[in-house]
């Protein structure tokens, strides 16, 4: 039983299933751009330490979900050559 559990976490984890969010807090929502500005901790999946920087969003709905000083959990991707968030929530 153990080892079907462990091996279901391995695979859920390499599908990225479990990927550890990134924490953030939003600096700035620029819906004219599309863009978010966020102050980020580190970011395993893109190898990035800790910074504030832009980001393009995945959809213009992430604009309207989340205001400047929100403290967010955020995943981001780098596609040609921009990093662009691909799931945002507000942090508990
Ligand atoms: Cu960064």
């Amino acid at each position: 039983m153990k080892r079907i559990t462990m091996a279901l976490v391995l695979a859920l984890a390499a599908t990225g299933a479990l990927a550890q969010l990134a924490e953030g807090e939003i600096r700035k929502v620029d819906k004219d751009a599309q863009k978010l500005t966020i102050k980020h901790g580190e970011i395993k999946s893109l190898d990035m330490p800790p910074m504030t920087m832009v980001f393009r969003v995945k959809n213009a709905q992430m604009l309207e979900a989340v205001k400047a000083g929100d403290k967010v959990k955020f995943d981001a991707q780098k596609e040609g050559g921009q990093y662009v968030v691909t799931r945002i929530e507000r942090a508990k």
